[in-house]
């Protein structure tokens, strides 16, 4: 069973490895988000692919949830010491792969080549595709003024309201090489619980990968970030409330209106699912706390096609 899940963000990364554990690694292929990916330092850094890819290799630091266990932060230190750019937190094991990916993408070899070469030297069997090669960057719109994503959520700690987002070079930004033909192959297609407003719609921005969605012939299952109405982590529940209007299992299935044929969602949900649709609610235990919870989660979203 060929498996496509569209992953952005800390939750996501989990999940997806959740998937990995209890189905074929190399049946799995991840489309990750890269509207977050910054410079900093002179390095291209694609954060959401990153934590994929530590989770994946089973390098991630679970407590953080971003970057590497057992991390030490020596060249930080030097870099805030002489003035540099320290504001986005680079720690030394994490700087080695920047520093392999920067130099590649230099060199002239496209995103998604690289990655498949990081994914493939920290032993991943699970295919890693960045959404796209070309350059899509999020921006946030604020009372404060629009900013780059991660000035916003690390530089400013995602302390204005989010009004609204855009993503630059979306228009013209084309699918990653292998991405169109993964979910024409796919018998599930599985939306990772991610912020969807700058972790999955950066994604389905791009509109040839929106449009191969739209036309699947297969499930596409969500899995709502939110337990309760609240976020785990980050400013999803915010966003919700204020560009959506609420926090509820409808407002999350509003998001992928048109591309969602069921919704994962937590139990402390399951009074309020209103408004769905043709979207059909499934229940469970989201909080993926630990290898058991987020295993029994992709357990959960696979049993869409293994019923
Ligand atoms: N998140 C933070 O809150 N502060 C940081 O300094 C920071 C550094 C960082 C470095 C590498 C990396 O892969 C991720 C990093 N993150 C940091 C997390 C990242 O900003 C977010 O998790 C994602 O962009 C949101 O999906």
């Amino acid at each position: 069973m060929k498996i496509v899940i569209l992953s952005g963000g800390v939750g996501g990364a989990r999940f997806v490895r959740g998937v990995a554990e209890v189905v074929e690694p190399a049946d799995v292929t991840v489309i990750g988000n890269v509207g977050d990916d910054v410079e900093v330092l002179g390095m291209h850094v694609s954060p959401d692919l990153d934590s994929i890819l530590y989770a994946l290799a089973g390098l991630n630091d679970e407590a953080r949830g971003w970057g590497r266990s057992g991390e030490t932060w020596q060249t930080l230190e030097t870099v805030a010491a002489l003035g540099g750019e320290a504001w986005f937190s680079l720690g030394d094991r994490d700087l080695g792969l920047h520093l392999v990916r920067t130099q590649a993408l230099h060199a002239g070899q496209p995103l998604s080549a690289v990655t498949a070469r990081i994914a493939t030297a920290l032993g991943v069997q699970t295919r890693l595709l960045p959404a796209t090669d070309d350059r899509l960057r999020t921006w946030i719109d604020t009372a404060a003024g629009e900013f780059p994503f991660q000035e916003w959520f690390v530089g400013r700690g995602h302390r204005d309201e989010a009004e609204g987002v855009r993503f630059e070079g979306a228009e013209s930004a084309q699918p990653a090489p292998g991405v169109l033909e993964a979910i024409d192959a796919a018998n599930l297609l599985l939306i990772a619980p991610s912020n969807p407003y700058v972790s999955v719609e950066p994604i389905l921005a791009v509109t040839a990968i929106r449009e191969a969605l739209a036309q699947r012939r297969v499930p596409c299952v969500a899995i709502s970030p939110l337990i309760g109405g609240r976020a785990v982590k980050g400013p999803a529940d915010r966003m919700l409330a204020r560009i959506a209007g609420g926090t509820s299992p409808r407002h999350v299935a509003g998001c992928y209106a048109g591309l969602i044929d069921s919704l994962v969602l937590d139990e402390a949900d399951a009074d309020d699912l209103d408004g769905l649709g043709e979207v059909r609610p499934i229940v469970a235990h989201t909080l993926m706390s630990d290898a058991g919870a987020r295993r029994r989660l992709a357990e959960t979203a696979l049993g869409v096609v293994r019923a």
